[in-house]
C-alpha cells in the first residue's frame, strides 16, 4: 500500500538539469508521492529523480508523453490510489497550486479532473507561451469550449488533477503525441466533469522543449484532425438509470 492517497506524477524525458527540483518542490509543497516517468531518457533523468525521493518507472524506449502519462496512471491505478496531479518534469507547473487543485477537488464531488489555467489568472505575470503558440491555444480553446459546453482557457495545460474515476478512465485509455487537448474530449466523452483554476506557470529554463516551429504545425493539424474524428465517432448511450452503456461502441 502507498503512504500517501495522492500521487504526482511527473512525465520527464532528458529533464536530468530540472528533475531534482521538480521533485524537491512536490515534497516542499505537498504530501503526495511523487512518481517520475522516465520516458526512454539517454541522460540521467532516473538517477538524479530517484535520488530527489522520487519512485522512477523508466521506459525502455521513447513513448511520447502520452505513454509517459499513461503510464502514470497505471502506476496510480494499480497501487490504489485515490487523487493523481500531473505536473511536468521541466520544472514549468508551480508545485505550490497543488494544495489549490487539492481543495477544489475536494470542495466540489461531483467535479472528476480540475486543471490549471494560465489563463485566467487576472495578473498578466506568468509564462503564458509563445505568441504563435497562443494563437493555437485560443483556437483549441474555442473548438474545445463549443464541445464539452464549459468553458476551456487552457486545452494544452498538462498541470492536471483527477480523482479515481479519472484514474481509471486514463490507465485504460490515454491519447498519445500531443494528448492533453484529445484528453479534454476523452474526459467529455465518458461523461467526466472537469473544470479550470487559475495558476501560475514558470517559462522553462533548462533541457529542450519538444515543440519547436516545425512540431508546432504538425502539432495543430494532428490534434485538429484527432478533434475532428472524435466527433465523428460514435460513442456509448447511455439511458436514465443504466450504469453500463446500452450500445456498445467505442468513444474517443
Ligand atoms: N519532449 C518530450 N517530453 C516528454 C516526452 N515524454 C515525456 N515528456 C515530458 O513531458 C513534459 C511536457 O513536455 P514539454 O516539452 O515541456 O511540453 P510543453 O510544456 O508543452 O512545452 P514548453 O512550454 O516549450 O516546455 C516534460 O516534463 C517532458 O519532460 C517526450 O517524448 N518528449
Ligand atoms: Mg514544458
Amino acid at each position: 500500500m502507498p503512504l500517501s492517497r495522492h500521487l504526482a506524477i511527473v512525465p520527464a524525458y532528458n529533464e536530468a538539469a530540472a528533475i531534482a527540483a521538480t521533485v524537491g518542490d512536490l515534497h516542499a509543497h505537498t504530501d503526495f508521492d511523487v512518481l517520475v516517468v522516465d520516458d526512454g531518457s539517454t541522460d540521467r533523468t532516473g538517477e538524479c529523480a530517484r535520488s530527489a525521493g522520487a519512485a522512477v518507472v523508466r521506459h525502455p524506449f521513447n513513448l511520447g508523453i502520452g505513454g509517459a502519462v499513461q503510464s502514470g496512471y497505471q502506476y496510480a491505478l494499480d497501487h490504489g490510489y485515490e487523487i493523481a496531479v500531473q505536473v511536468d518534469g521541466d520544472g514549468q507547473h508551480d508545485a505550490s497550486h497543488v494544495g489549490d487543485l487539492l481543495r477544489h477537488l475536494a470542495e466540489h464531488p461531483e467535479l472528476d479532473m480540475v486543471t490549471g489555467s494560465r489563463f485566467l489568472e487576472l495578473t498578466a505575470d506568468g509564462y503564458r507561451s509563445s505568441m504563435p503558440r497562443r494563437a493555437g491555444i485560443r483556437l483549441f480553446a474555442r473548438l474545445l469550449s463549443a464541445v464539452v459546453g464549459r468553458p476551456v482557457t487552457d486545452p494544452t495545460s498538462g498541470f492536471r488533477m483527477v480523482g479515481r474515476r479519472g484514474i481509471e478512465l486514463f490507465a485504460r485509455d490515454y491519447p498519445h503525441d500531443y494528448p492533453e487537448v484529445e484528453a479534454v474530449l476523452l474526459l467529455h466523452f465518458h461523461q467526466l466533469r472537469g473544470t479550470e483554476i487559475p495558476v501560475r506557470m514558470r517559462p522553462r529554463t533548462t533541457g529542450v522543449s519538444s515543440i519547436n516551429a516545425q512540431r508546432s504545425a504538425y502539432y495543430m493539424l494532428k490534434v485538429l484532425l484527432a478533434i475532428l474524428v472524435g466527433l465523428l465517432r460514435a460513442r456509448p448511450v447511455v439511458e436514465a438509470g443504466d450504469s453500463a452503456p446500452v450500445q456498445a461502441e467505442h468513444a474517443i
